[in-house]
């Protein structure tokens, strides 16, 4: 075994003069500049949609808001479904196939995780057969309250979500605070708002609107006049109402219906989608400029008639 002395074929003798990813001439120049690989930036993909950002604090009731919207739009209001050619994450279909199963069994949402933004990318094709009711691609961004507290007194988003907001992207926000809890929202509403005028969103020409969730705590499954509302973001959310009468934003009221609650189990006792389906036309109405409903003009109304 002698032999091994003279063999050493992998020698690291000059190991010295190979070093070639070495970071040494960085640290001699006194400069901390690293170099930084092409193509792992946080650029989004697929920006060739409509996004809806929930905003909302945990159990503020974004995910019901959500299911009971997709459920809306696919049971009643056209076809609704994943969109051919996007990446739709395994999460996503998951959580999509969940939110179908489990509404129409009184099954509420689980809590959504942390530090995660599932994106669901789908496309809508209306029942309505007017040609100015397009299908159009929608891409819901479904995040945890958690995170959105985050923001609280100058603090930041996590990245995934950062990366949603700072994208060039169209972007239609809905701010999620609930009958119960909305008193202790103002402010945190408001820095939200603070937050997206920093990265440069002009907030007048945005899609934004409030939606003060759980009505049905309020004893009642609507409101009798838009008075009730008004007068409960003035009461509850008074620095908010300053923000939507100046800035002409949109609100609106939701619930799910009735909730019960036996041996600690919560279900959906009795499912109304009524608030479901006025948000849901909020949304298309406000991407692309007509009504769900739009009648269509005498031609095209002469026309279908003819067909069915
Ligand atoms: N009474 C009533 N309760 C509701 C309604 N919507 C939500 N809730 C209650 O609020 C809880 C939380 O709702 P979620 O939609 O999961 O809340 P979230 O904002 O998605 O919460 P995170 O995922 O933790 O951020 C539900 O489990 C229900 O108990 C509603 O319309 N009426
Ligand atoms: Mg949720």
């Amino acid at each position: 075994m002698d032999d091994n002395e003279n063999l050493k074929p992998l020698s690291f003798d000059n190991e010295e003069e190979l070093k070639p990813f070495s970071f040494d001439n960085h640290q001699k120049s006194d400069d901390d500049f690293v170099p930084m690989a092409k193509g792992t930036s946080n650029e989004l993909k697929n920006k060739d949609s409509n996004f809806i950002f929930f905003f909302g604090t945990a159990e503020s009731g974004k995910s019901v808001i959500l299911s009971s919207m997709l459920y809306y739009l696919k049971s009643q209001a056209g076809v609704l479904r994943p969109r051919i050619g996007t990446p739709n994450s395994k999460e996503a279909n998951v959580l999509l196939s969940d939110f179908f199963e489990n509404i129409r069994q009184g099954i509420l949402p689980n809590r959504t995780t942390r530090d995660q933004v599932t994106r669901l990318d789908l496309v809508f094709e209306p029942n309505n057969k007017s040609k100015k009711v397009h299908p159009i691609n929608l891409t819901f961004l479904e995040t945890s309250g958690e995170n959105h507290n985050e923001i609280r007194r100058g603090g930041n988003y996590h990245s995934s979500i950062e990366s949603y907001l700072n994208a060039n992207i169209p972007l239609t926000f809905i701010v999620v605070t609930s009958y119960d809890s909305a008193h202790k929202e103002d402010a945190l509403i408001n820095e939200f708002i603070d937050e997206l005028e920093r990265k440069g969103k002009n907030i007048k020409a945005i899609n934004l609107v409030l939606v003060i969730s759980k009505w049905d705590k309020s004893g009642k499954m609507d409101v009798e006049s838009a008075e009730e509302l008004d007068n409960f973001i003035y009461d509850r959310l008074p620095m908010t109402a300053q923000r939507i009468d100046t800035y002409g934003l949109s609100k609106s009221y939701y619930t799910i219906g009735s909730i019960t609650n036996s041996s600690g189990q919560e279900k959906i006792s009795l499912l109304n989608l009524s608030t479901a389906e006025v948000l849901s036309k909020w949304i298309y109405k406000n991407i692309v400029g007509y009504d769900l409903d739009y009648e269509g003009t005498f031609w095209e109304r002469l026309k279908f008639s003819f067909k069915n």
